[in-house]
Order: structure tokens, then sequence, then C-alpha cells
């Protein structure tokens, strides 16, 4: 090139650079494209935690890339580089810089809980992955750690093949409540095999070279141990290279993560360098789905989304990777749902019943629906008659948690998948379920006794409690019951005296009333009632022995059915929990997605409020069932 043509070069790559650099400033933000926000429908900020952890560029990349899917969308993103003082000011920077809505992802959960409470006073918040405290976000989206950490101890005992085998557990930051789960989980597994010894160690960076350096610090010691567990494949990658460098072919590596790319988990199995990855999802795309439905204001948004993992192997990598790539495709015929309900004990379950009909009509599936009458056994002979039938998908409220191992070996065995509707399951396999759908129970137990708390914090007396369990066994009775216990446990003078089971239905919620009235004087400061049906069987109970309910005795309540809700207006109830009835729409939007071959997050958890005399006259005019 001569002399002309090389000028003219420095003054091109000149010219670049400045326009790079004018690019950059105007940008102020890593990430931020080069457009005003003016030019867009929806700009989506990001505040991201860190750009070194690996997990967190592939979670950012997820998110750039599903964004691209939609043509007026753009995002803006900023770095904290793992400092909660910065991460707060980026919120607000990004708050100023004018963001439809907020992606969160958290340094530190609780440092980032004021903040995001008061972004989410103006915008949508979209937390990941680390759950701030308390609820005022739009959505929550992350794994299930414990489960995470429950399939790695599955591995691990069958890479330990029944024997006698040591185990070295390689945490990251010990501190943290991924880890703290994770290894819960493990423990939990591997406690059941007292040949299995486990040593843990922890590497607070949680990256590649540091797992390295300690595990060679193990030295001839490694000799004894048979397979490693690190909870993440960048870990484990380290303790690879470390057993390779001390000689040490024969251990047996678990990691966490599975992500694809050089040195991503899929690919450290495909190379046989571990033996197994489980799968950790960033929620980056389904952060950027519902986000989407937050702005276009799509009603039934989910309070959590927990998503669900997977162990991979070499076996089925490739059916795995198959999976992550194919593009779901809607079924061109009529779908068949056979939907196998509870009965009709109460108000809400004639709403769920009708929320889910009306879905189905709304969405062209054909619904079979069976009515158990409160009866395990029909529920059971009513899955069998759907999986005769062939339908495409089981919708299951079931009636009690225990008891359904067998059946839904006989639905996967038929290839018929199925959902749970607002009541959980207890199996030994999680993955004979595609995903429940629903209320967090525990949730609304200990809200029933955070209000009777603040309620009652002037009072000095003891609190006597009685309680109006639901139907034995079922999930609602059993979460609802832990939560207000826990949550009691924190609260001296406070005691439930009287506890019975009600059946969710009025009758039952009267007839406790009406027992304890034939054995005792009534000396029962608060009533908490599992559902409104039996908390107004017992305002009828009471109202006939001329105690005042509402006044004389507290009554909380757990639901928000009309009628009850009509009872607090009119003081006779005092607090009603929110339990959402109207699950059809997600139902058969799963159902839909399911049929296309995309797949169902573990668990999606309803949003849901408290109701009580300061904000009922508004909320009632919304009430439909
Ligand atoms: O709270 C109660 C009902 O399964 C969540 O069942 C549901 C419960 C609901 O009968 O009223």
């Amino acid at each position: 090139m001569n002399e002309d043509g090389q000028n003219i070069k420095k003054i091109i790559w000149r010219v670049l650079a400045m326009l790079a650099l004018i690019l950059m400033l105007l940008s102020m933000f890593s990430g931020c494209p080069p457009k005003s926000p003016d030019e867009v429908e929806y700009l989506i900020g990001i505040s991201q935690a860190n750009m070194r952890e690996p997990w967190r560029l592939v979670l950012m990349k997820e998110i750039q890339e599903e964004a691209k899917k939609y043509d007026n969308v753009r995002i803006v993103s900023t770095d904290a580089t793992q400092n909660s003082d910065k991460q707060v000011s980026d919120i607000k920077r990004l708050l100023d810089y004018g963001v439809d809505l907020l992606i969160v992802s958290p340094c530190d959960a609780q440092k980032i809980t004021p903040v995001v409470s008061d972004v989410y006073q103006s915008i949508p918040v979209v937390v990941l992955d680390r759950a701030v405290e308390g609820f005022d976000y739009s959505l929550f989206i992350g794994p299930d750690n414990t489960i995470i950490g429950k399939q790695a101890g599955e591995a691990v005992v069958e890479l330990a093949a029944g024997e006698q085998a040591r185990v070295l557990e390689i945490c990251g930051d010990t501190s943290a409540q991924a880890t703290i789960d994770r290894s819960k989980g493990f423990s939990y597994v591997i406690g059941d095999y007292p040949g299995i010894q486990s040593m843990q160690i922890s590497v607070p960076t949680e990256a590649r070279d540091a797992a390295e350096e300690q595990v060679l610090k193990y030295g001839q010691e490694l000799e004894n141990i048979d397979v490693i567990f690190a909870h993440n494949d960048y870990m484990a990658l380290g303790a690879y290279r470390a057993v390779m460098k001390l000689g040490y072919q024969d251990i047996k590596i678990v990691g966490i993560d599975g992500f694809t790319g050089e040195d991503g988990g899929l690919e450290l199995v495909r190379r046989g360098i571990i033996s197994e990855t489980i799968t950790c999802p960033t929620g980056g795309k389904e952060a950027v789905q519902y986000a989407m439905d937050i702005l276009k204001e799509v009603s039934g948004v989910p309070k959590q989304v927990i998503l669900r993992s997977h162990r991979v192997t070499k076996e089925n990598l490739d059916e795995y990777q198959a999976r992550l790539e194919a593009q779901p495709v809607k079924a061109d015929r009529i779908i068949q749902v056979g939907y196998a309900q509870v009965g009709t004990e109460s108000t809400f379950r004639i709403a769920a019943n009708n929320s889910v009909k009306a879905a189905a009509k709304d969405e062209g599936i054909n619904l079979l629906s069976l009515d158990a009458d409160q009866d395990q056994e029909r529920q059971i002979a009513a899955v069998r008659e759907f999986i005769a039938r062939g339908v495409d998908v089981i919708v299951i409220s079931p009636v009690v948690e225990t008891g359904w191992d067998e059946v839904l070996q006989e639905a996967r065995d038929a290839g018929i998948p199925v959902l749970l509707s607002d009541r959980k399951i207890m199996v030994e396999d999680d993955s004979l379920v595609m995903s429940y759908i629903g209320a967090d129970f525990i949730e609304e137990g200990r809200r029933a006794m955070k209000w009777l708390l603040e309620e009652t914090k002037s009072q000095k007396k003891p609190i006597k409690i009685m309680e109006l369990q639901g139907t034995k066994g079922a999930s609602p009775t059993t979460e609802r019951k832990q939560g207000f216990e826990d949550a009691l446990l924190t609260a001296p003078g406070y005691s439930i005296v009287y506890s019975r089971g009600g059946d969710f239905t009025y009758e039952g919620g009267k007839r406790i009333v009406e027992e304890y009235l034939k054995e005792h004087e009534w000396e029962i400061d608060v009533i908490f009632s599992h559902n409104d049906d039996m908390a107004l069987g017992a305002v009828e109970a009471l109202e006939e022995h001329d105690i005042n309910p509402g006044v004389d005795v507290k009554i909380i309540s757990v639901d928000g059915t009309k009628p009850a809700l009509t009872a607090l207006q009119e003081g006779k109830i005092n607090c009603v929990v929110e339990c959402n009835p109207l699950l059809g729409p997600q139902l058969m939007k799963a159902v839909g997605d399911l049929t296309s071959g995309k797949e169902l997050p573990l668990r999606i958890i309803t949003d849901e409020k408290i109701f009580t005399k300061e904000n009922i006259n508004r909320e009632i005019k919304n009430r439909n069932y």
C-alpha cells in the first residue's frame, strides 16, 4: 500500500474510533443501544450484579437474544461489579433514564430490597435468581436450588454404585442462599446412604482456578476420594485439572449449570471431563417473555416462576440439546384435557372449576372434567379413565398430597403429561409432574399470622387461637398450618388452643365451633380458618350463640371469595388472605405450551393480596366469585 493509502486508512480508523467513543459516551451504560428511548415502545432496564461470573454472562446473552425477537423493545443494562451500593445507584440511574420495566439480578438480596420496593411503586420489577425480601416486586424467576442439590445427590449415589464411597463437595460462597440450599438438598439424598461419606470445602470466589488450587492442596489425600461434587461446572473443571495433575484419573465429577459453549457443562460432559451436570436455568429468556406480558398488561401474570433443572449425562446429552434447540410447534388438532377435580366443597372450588372450563372453551380445548367429591380413590379412577381415553394432558387438583406415585407412573408410561392445579403432591420422583400452578400456602399461613401480630401488638394478655383446618392431608391444609405456626413460634403469648378439621366446608366450620361450645365456655380470641367457607360457617355458629364475630373474636380466613369479603366489609371477618382460584387461563396456557413442545417451569405461583377493613371497599368491586 502506498503512503496516501495508509494515510486514508489512518483517517478512517480515527473517525471510526471517534464515532465509537461518542456512541459509548452517549449510551452511558454498558450494553445500551445507540437509540433514543423515544424510538421504541418499551425500554427495559437490566441491573446486573456483576459481569464476571460466567453464568451471569449467559443470563445477559439469553436476555439479549430473547429481546431481539421483539422489535419494539430495547434493553439498557448496568453492571454493579458485585457492589451493592453501586447496584442501588445503578437502579436509580436506570429509573432516571426512563425505563418502563426493571429486571434486577441482585448482588445481595437483602441490601437491594428497599430500592426494589421503591422502584416497584412506579414501574414493574422482575427479580431474578435471588429473591428480595417481602413481596414488593412484580415477579420473581429463579431455580430451586434444593432440588438441584438433590439431583446432584442422586447423581453421586449412582456414580458411587451403592458401594462405600467418599465424596468431596466443593461449595461456593457458604453464606449464599444458593450454596446453603444446594448443600441441604445434597445431604438430604446422600444421608440415606450410610456407606457414603462426604467432606466439604468452600471456594468463595466460585472460580475455576481457585477450585483447582484448593483441590491441588489435597495432594495424596485425594486417593480416598471417589466422587467430587462441585457447586458449578467451572469449579468442576478446576477440580478435574487438579485431579489430572495429581494422577487420580478414576475420580468421577459432578457439576452444576449445564451451559452450552466451550467449557460449558454440556461440553465438559461430552468430552468426558465430568460425568454429569445438573442444569441451572438462568431465567433470562423467561424474564423477557414475562416482562413483555407485564408491559402489555396480560392478565394472570404469576408472582413467582421456579424453573426446572435437569440431570445431563453422556447418555441423554444429545436428546437434551435437541430439546433445547427445538422450536415449539403448535399442535394442529383439538387438544383433549382430562381434568380430575376435587369436588364442590367450597366457593373457591366452584370458581376454580368454572375458570378452568371457561378458559378451555376460549382456547378451543376439549375438556373432560370428572368430579371426585373429595375422594382420592375416585380421583385416581378418573385419572385412569383419562389414560384409557388417551387424552393429551391430565390436570389434577389432588384431594390429598400422598398416594400418587403409581397412577402418575401409569400416566408417564402412557406418554401423558400431568399438571397440578391449586394443590401439590409428594412423590418420590418429582419429574412425574410437569408443573404446579397455584398458590404458596406456607406464605398464606405466614401472612395470616403476621397480620394478627400487627393487629394485636398492643395487647398484653395471652392470645388463644382456634384453628379450623381444611381437608386432612391436603397440601393447603398442611402448609397453611405450617406457615402460620412458623410465624407463631416467634411470638410468645400466642397459642393454638383448639384445632380441628372442617374439610374446607361451611358445615365443617360451623360444626367445629358448635362442638367447642358444647364442652367449653367461649374463651377464644382469634379464629384462623383455612378457608372462607369454614370461616362463614363459624360466623353463623357464633351468632347463634350470641357471640359477636369480628368483635368478640377476631377472624382470619383464606381465599377471598365474595361472601367472605362481604363479611369482612360488615366487620364479621377481620382479615382475608387471598388464594386465587382463577387459574384456568394459566393452566390452558401451560397445556398449549406442553402440547407444542415447550418446557414448563417447575412451579408457577400466583399473585395474591391480603384484604382488611382498610382496603376492602376498593377491592370488593372487582370480585365476581
Ligand atoms: O383454599 C379451599 C379449597 O386447594 C387452594 O381448596 C385450594 C383450597 C381452597 O376447597 O377453599
